[in-house]
C-alpha cells in the first residue's frame, strides 16, 4: 500500500464544525474496555521496552513481557469476552514495531492483522478506537533519539499516514498518543522506563514533541481516513490519551507541599490538556529549561479529551518519597490510593478545556477482585452525576479487559475483568466477578 495513502470516498468533516459534534453527540455511548499491544500481544520483540525489559532490575520480579497474553491470536476470543459483556467499544493498539520493523518497510501482514481485528469488532457490533502509539516504539526509531528528537517526527508521521488508510474504512475512533506527560517524566526524568535518563528538562521537550505529534497524526488521519465506518457522519474522531491525576498537598496546612502539588499539577494536568484543547505548548517546571512552542496543527486537532483517571497523589516538597498515598485510605494492589469519586472531580477539572470528554480507560490493580466492583460501581455513578451536571461525556473504557504486562511493575498490577494465566496464556481466560458487575452496570444505564 502506497504510504501516503490513497483515502477511499466516503465522509470527513473537521473537528471544530458544531453540526458534526451534533452527529457525534447522537451515536450511542461508548461502553468499553481497553488494552495495549505490547501489554497484551506477545513476542513485541522489535521495540524498546523489549530490550529495556532484558536488563537486569528493570521490571518488578525481573519479568518480561514475553507471550503476555498471546492476545495477538487470541484476539477473536478475546473480543468474545468484549460481546459477552454486551459492550459496543474496543480499545486498542497497534505496534509500530511490527508494522515498520525497519525505516521505511511496512509489513502489509501486520496491517492486514489489524484490518482483522478491527473487521473482527465490527462484525461483533463493536466499535474499535485505534491507538496509535501506546508507549512503544521500533528499536530503529529509538536508535535515531525516539521522542526526544523533533526531527524525528516525519516517520511518525508517515506511518500514521499509512495506518489511516489502511484501517479508515473500518476505523472511526483514533487515539494518536497514550499519556504523553507519563512517558515524558517516566522515561526522561524518574527514568523507571526507557530510554532511563534522568532529565527534567529533556523529558519536558519529549513531551512538547509528542504534543506536536498529537497535532501532526490528526491532521494526517483526516487526510487519509475519510471514510464513515459506521454511518454516524464522521470518519475521524480523534484524541489523545490524557493521564489525569489528582496532586494534592500531603500536608494542607503547608505552604511548601501547596506549592509543590500546584507547580506539579499545572506542567502534568494543565498544561497538557490545554495544548490537546489547541491552546500553547508551555511547560515549566522549577530546575529545568522550559519548553514553549506555538503549534498550528494543535487548534482543530482533538476531537475530544482522552481521560485516564486511576487515583490522586498527596505531593511534600520533603521527605523521601515525594509523592504516596493519601495515609490510612485503602489502597490497590501497586499501592495507588483508590478513589474512584476521583473521576467525578477529574470529568470537573477537564470540562474547563472545552472539549467533549471520553474515559479512555480507568481500572485497578486488584489481583482478588476485593475492590474492583464497589470501584466500577462508584466510577460509573460518578459519570453519571457529571453528565446530570451537563458534562460532555461520550464514553467509559474500563482497564483492562485482560490481565496485562503492566510496564516496570511487570506482572504484579492485575487490571484485568479477566484474570490471565501467565504460565500459559494459551488457557481460558477466568473471569473476574467484577465482569459481570460491569455488564450489569452497562445494561442498567441502556
Ligand atoms: O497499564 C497502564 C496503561 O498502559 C496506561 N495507563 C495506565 C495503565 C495502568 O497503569
Amino acid at each position: 500500500m502506497d504510504v501516503n495513502g490513497t483515502p477511499a470516498a466516503g465522509v470527513t468533516q473537521g473537528a471544530t464544525d458544531p453540526a458534526t459534534r451534533g452527529a457525534a453527540h447522537r451515536s450511542p455511548f461508548l461502553w468499553g474496555v481497553g488494552t495495549s499491544a505490547h501489554q497484551v500481544e506477545g513476542g513485541n520483540d522489535r521495540n524498546d521496552w523489549w530490550d529495556w525489559e532484558q536488563r537486569p532490575g528493570a521490571i518488578h520480579g525481573g519479568d518480561r513481557s514475553g507471550a503476555a497474553c498471546r492476545h495477538y491470536e487470541r484476539y477473536a476470543e478475546d473480543l468474545d469476552l468484549v460481546r459477552g459483556l454486551a459492550l459496543n467499544a474496543y480499545r486498542f493498539s497497534v505496534e509500530w514495531s511490527r508494522l515498520e520493523p525497519e525505516p521505511g518497510r511496512y509489513d502489509d501482514a501486520a496491517l492486514a492483522h489489524y484490518r482483522a481485528v478491527a473487521e473482527a469488532c465490527r462484525a461483533r457490533g463493536i466499535a474499535p478506537m485505534v491507538t496509535l502509539h501506546h508507549f512503544t516504539i521500533p528499536r530503529w526509531f529509538a536508535a535515531k533519539g525516539g521522542w526526544e528528537r523533533r526531527e524525528n517526527l516525519p516517520h511518525f508521521i508517515r506511518f500514521v499516514r499509512w495506518v489511516g488508510a489502511g484501517l479508515g474504512d473500518r476505523v472511526d475512533h483514533w487515539i494518536t498518543v497514550n499519556e504523553p506527560e507519563v512517558l515524558g517524566f517516566y522515561g526522561y526524568a524518574s527514568g523507571i522506563w526507557p530510554p532511563g535518563v534522568s532529565d527534567r528538562s529533556r523529558a519536558l521537550v519529549v513531551i512538547a514533541n509528542l504534543l506536536e505529534a498529537h497535532a501532526l497524526a490528526s491532521h494526517a488521519l483526516r487526510e487519509t481516513d475519510r471514510v464513515d465506518a459506521d454511518g454516524d457522519g464522521r470518519a475521524t474522531i480523534i484524541g489523545a490519551a490524557k493521564h489525569w491525576v489528582h496532586l494534592d498537598p500531603r500536608r494542607a496546612w503547608h505552604p511548601l507541599d501547596w506549592l509543590a502539588a500546584s507547580v506539579q499539577h499545572r506542567v502534568f494536568n494543565v498544561a497538557v490538556a490545554r495544548a490537546l484543547a489547541g491552546g500553547p505548548i508551555e511547560l515549566s517546571i522549577p530546575g529545568a529549561r522550559t519548553v514553549r512552542r506555538r503549534v498550528d496543527a494543535l487548534a482543530g486537532s482533538s476531537d475530544f479529551l482522552g481521560v485516564n483517571f486511576y487515583t490522586r497523589w498527596m505531593v511534600s516538597l520533603f521527605g523521601k518519597d515525594p509523592r504516596s498515598a493519601r495515609r490510612g485510605a485503602p489502597v490497590n494492589d501497586l499501592g495507588w490510593e483508590i478513589q474512584p469519586e476521583g473521576l467525578g472531580r477529574a470529568l470537573e477539572a477537564c470540562r474547563a478545556f472545552e472539549l467533549p470528554m471520553i474515559v479512555t480507560e480507568s481500572g485497578i490493580a486488584d489481583a482478588a477482585d476485593r475492590w474492583r466492583p464497589d470501584f466500577i460501581r462508584r466510577s460509573l455513578e460518578a459519570i453519571d452525576r457529571a453528565r446530570a451536571d451537563g458534562a460532555d461525556v461520550r464514553g467509559y473504557y474500563h482497564w483492562s479487559l485482560l490481565d496485562n504486562f503492566e510496564w516496570a511493575d511487570g506482572y504484579q498490577g492485575r487490571f484485568g475483568l479477566y484474570a490471565v494465566d501467565f504460565e500459559d496464556p494459551m488457557l481460558p481466560r477466568r473471569a473476574r466477578p467484577s465482569a459481570g458487575v460491569y455488564a450489569a452496570e452497562v445494561a442498567r444505564r441502556r
